[in-house]
């Protein structure tokens, strides 16, 4: 098939999404196009097949890589939808996926707009606050909800985000779930690692970008308590405004020394696999890349129970779950983890086959199996406009349609 992604250029949970989506297609011998503001990540492997088209250059790309931009200059938006018109109509492209709806989902109503009945099938993937932050702003919320049920078909990443979509939204049926996906050959435990020994202390870590729906204080603030009953080090991945008063959290208490800022990170597999909890405590997550990615190296997880994150991190059997600030109960999972490693060992072992479930060659055949059906529905809707508008055939058209 020939397919078009639209997405998210930084280091956030969507645009990695989209962007092992279009490689994976590309994989399977789809020709695929890839649009985004700016490069993905700040670079691209030319060799993946996937074809990148943006809009601002790399070298005229002032923004933090972490940073989610979606109030983009209106310039930006126009050449942006401009460009992704011209490649579709060039290249003939059956099914159009964005990814995030803001400002994808107004882009792709301008571009069904432009193409008229040569529009491609447009598919949207509802990914965090996109539904949270946006879809409860009064201006913007009731805009996307007149738009979204437009598209050929809307997907989520997960059950309990399928539910609060609908709501949010008030759409006619809830997206349908399609789960995010990790690569278990790229995320697998550390051979023949037993706690304690590969490490003097146990290592907790925290992957995020340190944005107030992480509420990575909160996460400073266990992992102080943790350390005053035990001995242990943290090992933080990702930067985000919320650093500093990280920082200033650790400082206060005298525990600098206990931890590690390993900053942005393209590959953060090799660390994840080095460590034996992941602490997250985020006040709304649809489904927690970072969670799935971690258990996939056989780390148990504690987190909040918010969002999708229970359906990935199993409370009690790949981890822990507690309520939103609830520092107390995450202290007492976290201490009580790490002091028993045949605990631990068991909660990795569940964890790493449960993330077993969320398989990234699985998960991009459902991508498939949806852009297939979406562009077979554009072709008989196509045909049944052609057919209604032939004179000869209007009275059979409308027996058929019927
Ligand atoms: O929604 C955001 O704030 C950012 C978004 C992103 O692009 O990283 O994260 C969301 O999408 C990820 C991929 O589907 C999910 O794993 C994250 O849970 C989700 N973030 C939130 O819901 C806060």
């Amino acid at each position: 098939m020939r397919i078009g992604i639209l997405c998210h250029a930084s280091f956030g949970g969507s645009a990695r999404v989209a962007t092992e989506l279009a490689i994976g297609l590309a994989q399977r011998q789809h020709q695929v196009h890839l649009f985004s503001r700016t490069v993905p990540f700040g670079q691209w492997i030319q060799s993946t097949g996937v074809k990148v088209h943006t809009v601002v250059p790399e070298w005229a790309n002032g923004e933090h890589p972490a940073c989610l931009i979606t109030n983009w200059p209106s310039e930006d938006l126009d050449i942006f939808i401009a460009q992704v018109v011209r490649i579709v109509a060039r290249e003939k492209i059956e099914v159009l996926h964005f990814h995030y709806a803001v400002p994808f989902a107004r882009a792709a109503l301008m571009i069904q707009r432009r193409l008229g009945t040569q529009a491609p099938a447009i598919v949207g993937t509802l990914h965090g606050t996109d539904v949270s932050v946006y879809g409860c702003d009064p201006q913007i919320g009731s805009y996307l909800a007149k738009i979204l049920p437009k598209m050929a078909a809307l997907t989520t990443v997960s059950n309990n985000y399928a539910q609060f979509s609908q709501n949010v939204f008030q759409l006619p049926k809830p997206p349908q779930v399609i789960y995010n996906y990790v690569d278990l050959s790229r995320f697998r435990p550390q051979e023949n690692r037993i706690l304690g020994i590969s490490h003097t202390k146990p290592r907790l870590v925290h992957v995020s970008n340190f944005r107030p729906v992480k509420n990575a204080p909160c996460m400073a603030r266990i992992f102080v308590g943790i350390r005053q009953q035990m001995a242990a080090e943290l090992w933080l991945i990702g930067d985000g405004p919320d650093m500093d008063q990280v920082r200033a959290i650790f400082k206060e208490n005298g525990i600098e020394q206990d931890v590690h800022y390993w900053g942005l990170q393209r590959e953060v597999a090799p660390l994840l696999a080095q460590t034996d909890l992941m602490l997250l405590t985020s006040l709304n997550e649809s489904f927690s890349l970072v969670a799935l990615e971690a258990m996939a190296c056989g780390v148990p997880v504690v987190s909040t129970n918010v969002g999708g994150l229970p359906e990935v991190v199993l409370d009690g059997i790949t981890g822990g779950h507690f309520n939103p600030g609830d520092e107390a109960r995450a202290i007492k999972l976290g201490v009580d983890i790490l002091t028993n490693p045949p605990r631990q060992r068991q909660m990795g072992v569940a964890a790493r086959r449960h993330a077993q479930t969320f398989d990234r060659a699985a998960i991009i055949s459902q991508y498939e199996t949806l852009y297939r059906t979406q562009r077979l529905e554009r072709v008989q809707t196509g045909m049944m406009t052609y057919i209604q508008r032939q004179p000869a055939f209007s009275g059979v058209g409308r027996v058929i349609a019927m």
